[in-house]
This record gives C-alpha cells, sequence and structure tokens, in this order.
C-alpha cells in the first residue's frame, strides 16, 4: 500500500491529519498509477466503441474494487479515523451522458476490460457534463454541471490532431481515462477536447453563445436538439469526434503492422446509435487521402464498422439537412453523395436512400448500408428492428441483423452499490459470481429456506434505512422506511409514462381521502431530468412536484401516502435508491422501450417490476415467471396497430371510465391550481385529453388493478421476499460480461 508515502509526499503530514479532500487527491494518484500498471495491449484486432456518450459515474470505489484493494484501503481510512464513504462524497460526478446509452457504454468499457478484451473507448470531452437539475418553484431549472477538478481522472496525452471544417482548422487534442477491469487489464477511454475552449462563454443558466466553435465546441454535452444553432453545433461536435478518432485508429492499425488495406483485421469500430456515423465518410476520406481508390476504401470501411439501433421513435433518428453538412463539414459531402448514388442505382424503394427527397441526410441508413452489422438491444426491439421500423433494410440485408441484449456491470450495481446483498449472496454460494454472474442461480437452493428469506428482507430494510438518512442529509426530504418504496428512476419522456404513475397518485389520494386506507403507507419515488426544450416533460415534472406538496400538507393522507421527486437524479443517486427499492417501475408504451437497463439494476437488487411487455421486460418476464413480475397493458403488435390504423383516441378513454375523468380532471383543479402553474397544468391537461401521443390513459385502468396486486402482496413477507431472491438468482443473464462476449463471439471476433 502505497497511500501513506503519497499522502506524505502530497501533504507533509500524517493521514489522521489530513482533510477529506487531501486524502481524495492521494487516493486519485495512487489509484491512476496502479491502473497505469495494469496496461497491456494483446492481439492483432482492436475494438473502438465510439460513442458521444460514457455516463461514467463516479470511479474512485469502482476502481478500488476492481483493482482489489477497496477492502484494504477501507481499512487503513479507518484505522486512521476517516471514512472511505465521506472522501467519496468529494468526488464530483462525471455526468458526460443522457442516460441509458451513456450509461450503456460506460458499463460495456467495465467488461471490456474485465474480459481482457483488447478494445478502448473513443469520445469527447465535455467540460460540462448533462445539466444540474434545480427545482425552484416546483419547477426545472437547469444550471452548469462542472466536474473536472485541477486533478481528476483525465490524463492529457501528446496525441494531436489538425481537424478541418468548412472555412477554419481545430487542433483536437486526446485526453484519456483509464478504465480498470475487475481482477483483470486496464483498457483506456480516449476523449478528444480542443484545447481552446473558453468557460467564460457561458451566459444565464446553461445558455452559451453557440456561434464561436472554436470555443464552445467540447463545452458541453447536448441535452437535446431543440434549437438550429444547437443542432448545427451537434454536427461539429459529432465531426470533431469521429475524425479525431478515425486518425486515432489508422494510426494505431498502421503502428501495429497495418497497410489500411487490412485495415478491417487490425480494427473494428462499434457505432454507439447514429451520433458517430460520420466516422463511415470520414474514414473512406481519410483512405483516399493516404492514396487507397474509393471503391476500395467503401469496401475496407464497410467491413470495419458495425451499428447499433438504440431507438424506434421516429423523432429520435437523426437527420441531417445537407445545407448543415455543407456548411460545417464540406469535404465529407461527395463522399455522402456517392455513397447515396450507389445505393440509389442499386434499390428502386425510396424509403432505403440516404438521402431524401427534402434533402436530409439519414445517418441509420449509412450505417446500415455501409456497415457489416446491425444490432438492436433486446430481443423485442430486434424484432421490432426487423419486421417495422427497418423492415426494408432487413429484406435487403438479412445477414447484418442481430440482438444483443443489454447488460450492467455488476461490479458497479451490485458489489459497490449494495455491498450488504452482495457479502450475504457471497455468504450463501461464494465469491464465483463476481466472475462469472451465471452463478447467481444457485441461490435458487434457497427459495424455501426461511432463515435466508428473512436475511433479504433484512438487507432490504437496512437499504432502505440508508437511503432514508441519505435523502434526509442531501436533500431535507424525510421518509417513512416502513412504508413500500416504489420507485421510477429514467430519463423523462411522454413514451415512459411517468405521467401514468402520477396519474395513479392521484387516485390513490382520492382513496384514501374517502377513507380508503392501504394495508401498508406507500411511497412513490420519481428521478428524472426533462430535456430543457422538451415542454410537456417539464409540466409532468411540474404535477409530480405539485402532488408532492399537496400530500405532504394533507395530514389526512400523508400517512399513508407520499411522493417525492428527488432533485438532480444521477448516477450517484441511482447506487442509492435502486438497492432501496421494493417496486419498480417500467412501465413504457410497449414497442417504444428499446431495452431499458435500470430493469435489470433493479432486479439484481432483488426488486420487483411492475411494468409492460416492452424492451428487457419481456426477457425478465421470461426468465423469472409471471409470479414474480407485474406485467399489465397492451402488447407491442397491439400498440403498432393502433399507430397503424391511427385508432387511439384518448378522449374515448376519458369519457367512458369515471376514474379516468376524475383523475385528469384533478390536474387543474382548485386544489392544485393553488398550487401550481396554471399555465403548465392547463397544457398537461389539454395534452392527456387531445393527444396522449403515448397512449397513457388506454393502459390505465390495467395499471391501477396490476399496482393494487403488487402492493397487496408485498403484505406476505415471506413470498416476497421470494419474488426477491427468485429475480436475483436470475439476473445473471443480464451482466454486461454476458453482453460483450456475445458481442466479440459475433460481432467482434477479437483474436
Ligand atoms: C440526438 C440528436 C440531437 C441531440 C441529442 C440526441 C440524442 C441524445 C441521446 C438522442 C438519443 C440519446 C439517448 C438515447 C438513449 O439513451 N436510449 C436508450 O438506450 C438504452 C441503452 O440501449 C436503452 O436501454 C433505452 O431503452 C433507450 O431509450
Amino acid at each position: 500500500m502505497e497511500l501513506a508515502e503519497i499522502v506524505k509526499k502530497r501533504c507533509g503530514k500524517p493521514m489522521k491529519e489530513c482533510t477529506n479532500e487531501e486524502l481524495y487527491f492521494a487516493l486519485l494518484e495512487m489509484t491512476k498509477k496502479m491502473a497505469g500498471e495494469r496496461e497491456s495491449t494483446k492481439g492483432k484486432r482492436k475494438l473502438y466503441y465510439i460513442s458521444a456518450e460514457f455516463l461514467i459515474g463516479k470511479l474512485l470505489s469502482n476502481n478500488l474494487i476492481n483493482l482489489g484493494i477497496y477492502d484494504d484501503v477501507k481499512k487503513l481510512l479507518e484505522e486512521n479515523g476517516k471514512s472511505l464513504s465521506e472522501i467519496e462524497d468529494i468526488e464530483p460526478e462525471p455526468s458526460l451522458g443522457n442516460g441509458g446509452l451513456g450509461r450503456l457504454a460506460a458499463c460495456f468499457l467495465d467488461s471490456i476490460a474485465t474480459l481482457g478484451l483488447n478494445g478502448d473507448g473513443i469520445g469527447l470531452n465535455y467540460h460540462y457534463g448533462l445539466f444540474r437539475q434545480v427545482f425552484k418553484n416546483r419547477l426545472q431549472c437547469e444550471t452548469p454541471n462542472p466536474w473536472m477538478d485541477k486533478e481528476s481522472w483525465l490524463e492529457k496525452t501528446d496525441v494531436v490532431y489538425s481537424i478541418p471544417f468548412g472555412g477554419f482548422t481545430l487542433q483536437s487534442r486526446m485526453y484519456d481515462i483509464a478504465v480498470t477491469g475487475y481482477e483483470n487489464r486496464t483498457t483506456r477511454l480516449h476523449l478528444f477536447d480542443v484545447e481552446t475552449v473558453e468557460e467564460g462563454l457561458v451566459r444565464e443558466g446553461i445558455d452559451f453563445d453557440k456561434e464561436d466553435i472554436a470555443k464552445n465546441l467540447t463545452l458541453f454535452l447536448y441535452p437535446d436538439d431543440s434549437d438550429d444553432k444547437g443542432r448545427l453545433l451537434r454536427v461539429y461536435q459529432q465531426y470533431f469526434m469521429v475524425s479525431s478518432g478515425a486518425r486515432l485508429i489508422l494510426d494505431e492499425a498502421a503502428a501495429r503492422g497495418s497497410n489500411l488495406h487490412d485495415l478491417y483485421r487490425y480494427a473494428t469500430i462499434q457505432i454507439n446509435d447514429t451520433h458517430p456515423t460520420m466516422v463511415i465518410p470520414e474514414l473512406i476520406r481519410l483512405l483516399m487521402e493516404r492514396g487507397i481508390l474509393m471503391e476500395e476504401a467503401i469496401d475496407i470501411v464497410s467491413k470495419t464498422c458495425a451499428y447499433t439501433n438504440h431507438t424506434i421513435l421516429a423523432e429520435a433518428l437523426e437527420k441531417w439537412p445537407v445545407h448543415y453538412l455543407e456548411k460545417a463539414v464540406p469535404h465529407l459531402m461527395p463522399i455522402i453523395y456517392e455513397l447515396n448514388n450507389r445505393v440509389v442505382k442499386k434499390y428502386r424503394d425510396e424509403s432505403v436512400y440516404i438521402i431524401d427527397s427534402e434533402n436530409r441526410v439519414h445517418m441509420a441508413h449509412i450505417d446500415i448500408h455501409y456497415g457489416y452489422s446491425v444490432n438492436g438491444v433486446a430481443y423485442l426491439h430486434t424484432e421490432i428492428l426487423k419486421n417495422s421500423e427497418l423492415n426494408h433494410f432487413y429484406r435487403i440485408y438479412p445477414e447484418k441483423f442481430n440482438n444483443k441484449t443489454n447488460g450492467i456491470t455488476f461490479r458497479r450495481w451490485l458489489l459497490h452499490c449494495n455491498p450488504r446483498l452482495s457479502a450475504l449472496i457471497e455468504e450463501l454460494i461464494g465469491p464465483g459470481f463476481k466472475k462469472d454472474a451465471a452463478e447467481l442461480e444457485k441461490l435458487s437452493a434457497y427459495v424455501n429456506d426461511d432463515a435466508v428469506l428473512d436475511r433479504i428482507l433484512g438487507v432490504k430494510e437496512a437499504c432502505k434505512a440508508e437511503l432514508k438518512d441519505y435523502l434526509k442529509q442531501t436533500q431535507g426530504i424525510e421518509l417513512n422506511e416502513k412504508s413500500i418504496f416504489d420507485i421510477q428512476i429514467k430519463r423523462l419522456h411522454e413514451y415512459k409514462r411517468q405521467q401514468m404513475n402520477a396519474l395513479y397518485v392521484i387516485s390513490k389520494y382520492f382513496e384514501i381521502k374517502e377513507g380508503k386506507k392501504p394495508s401498508a403507507p406507500i411511497t412513490v419515488l420519481f428521478g428524472a431530468k426533462a430535456a430543457p426544450a422538451y415542454i410537456i416533460a417539464k409540466d409532468i415534472i411540474h404535477l409530480i412536484l405539485c402532488l408532492q406538496q399537496l400530500i405532504e400538507n394533507d395530514p389526512e393522507v400523508s400517512p399513508y401516502l407520499k411522493v417525492v421527486m428527488v432533485e438532480n437524479y444521477n448516477v450517484t443517486l441511482a447506487e442509492k435508491l435502486i438497492p432501496a427499492a421494493d417496486i419498480h417501475e417500467q412501465i413504457s408504451l410497449a414497442s417504444k422501450e428499446a431495452s431499458g437497463t435500470s430493469n435489470m439494476k433493479f432486479m439484481l437488487n432483488g426488486a420487483v417490476a411492475l411494468g409492460t411487455m416492452d424492451g428487457a421486460n419481456v426477457e425478465i418476464a421470461d426468465l423469472v415467471g409471471e409470479d414474480n413480475i407485474y406485467i399489465f397493458g397492451e402488447s407491442s403488435d397491439e400498440v403498432i396497430r393502433h399507430y397503424e390504423k391511427a385508432d387511439y383516441v384518448s378522449k374515448d378513454f376519458y369519457e367512458a371510465d369515471p376514474k379516468i375523468r376524475r383523475a385528469v380532471d384533478f390536474i387543474v383543479s382548485q386544489e392544485m391550481l393553488a398550487i401550481g402553474r396554471k399555465e403548465n397544468l392547463n397544457r398537461l391537461y389539454n395534452e392527456l385529453l387531445n393527444k396522449d401521443w403515448f397512449m397513457t390513459l388506454l393502459d390505465f385502468k390495467a395499471y391501477c388493478e396490476e399496482k393494487e396486486r403488487a402492493l397487496k402482496e408485498y403484505g406476505n413477507r415471506r413470498a416476497w421476499a421470494k419474488k426477491m431472491l427468485i429475480n436475483i438468482s436470475k439476473a445473471g443473464f443480464f451482466s454486461s460480461d454476458r453482453t460483450i462476449a456475445q458481442y466479440n463471439a459475433e460481432v467482434w471476433k477479437l483474436d
């Protein structure tokens, strides 16, 4: 243990006398050094996971766990009167992602390192991560979210490139973050940055001057694509990332012996959604610059790139107007035109063209025509891609399509966030599950062991008490740890239907007012950020915060029902919330949630899902069986039919069902208007009544019934504990180690 030495050198005093901050920086230095010692390159072929987002979260504890020194460090600190968890609080969270897609990329890096695969991540070094959410007058406000201290996980490298744009050139520099594998090697996350970024450009909130690209390129992670200037800046960001990445990939391949004609034998590139798609034309362009003819360059790149799709929401599929690209990256347009011409010559179906009749470039179409693999992120999602959304492409290239059901790293989402549960599992089945998650199945031997079931309940109780303390300390929120914790945490989006959960709260409020008290008190917890320009999503936050206050101030209701929306939901909060959940809400409109990954995290931590047959819920239901999950609502086939026939009319449901009408009307009731803003509540009310694009009212009745069933069954504690145990025992499939092993076996084929 070198910690004592580093402390002495940095601080010139013994550990006992150091502040938590001094110890944090000493631990940072030690961890970076140890991670660096485990680096090794091996094999000829290398994977590059390229993504606009890596939502890595805090790294200290995870790195200590992966380096195998967590317990020793914790003990040493304790001996010196220090607490590792208090030191952890000092670490800023790098929120370099919006949600699921970014967190998935971070879990994948952990698994790539843990499996010892030859692979690195490529992304952007945003100076401010996803905005910090602050509630003012029950409305979301956004403020900048800095994470880079004078010392951080970033290591400056000597790798610099000149990146050409229309009319100017920018210097890019590579910064690295070491990614430790669990008791294995270290790989790297390469984050590119411009040297000329000016943090002083930030104005009010997260507003900033969007014109001066040299000064703002990596200033912010993009939360959405609300305005035109912002969208154009996103094109600049994407090109900067892929051009820097492509140059690195070519340089590294050449250094390992590639003559570039055989690039695909030295490199494979996984494109995380369409955000890095320009890597395809850029690589073609760079190969041509290095003397390779276009025909061959296209062929080489097509054997190198693979694409992952994360959504079927049409509005989320990137389509850039040709004039954006002409302005930002004019040198790429001849390549894109040529790629399109080849498609136009070959196929008559215009829906597979790269450039459409409105002169927009469909990024996904580039990936599908000029990549060697296309995958969805859960079984159902891939089936929907093949059979409906991308059916025209599937008919052309059936062999390219494959499924890779998402996964999560058990190091962060079990060992780190729930040490009590992890220790209990280890006591019962030994430590093998840490490396081979499938071993969790061994827990099924204990399904009828009352002593074990009681201990599982004990762990949950302790986690709930811990969450109570944490929220009290950090947000001043009071929880009743004896109540049922029902948790919904995810980005705020209409298709995820937080509004349905809120309508349930309203119905429950009425019931309690009318004297129908629930058998156990219920706490409904939400955590969600809304994109700053997503008006209705922000209205839903407002609704929830108003309900929170209304119920809090009502002594008839508050002993039985509590609503809490935590402020600034992020990875750090997820790590506290997930272990404490009894029930988790996965209530998206069937067919719309590609996979979901929090569902897997909750399951692993012994919570039971209440959800629709959507995304990975389908696979969870299949594994745990119908007694151990609460499923409701119309199927994805039925929902897709509603869209095809355009036959869903929310008002019909509102008019036909008095319970629905009462709940929806309450949004604009006197009680609510006394607390909330008329404009926001009215808008939401009208939206639900006249649009309801994601069919909240369609499933509301079935949702309420199934939720009641779950709450009732919670009362039978042993039977509930059995459900918890079965969920944990079946969670092994959702280890990202399994996902990454499948990517490697079926797509990347690293040697
Ligand atoms: C696009 C254009 C302009 C600005 C922003 C964006 C943008 C940014 C982020 C579009 C999409 C995202 C993120 C998408 C995402 O997180 N998708 C989720 O991916 C998870 C991992 O596969 C799935 O589990 C979720 O179901 C899916 O919603």
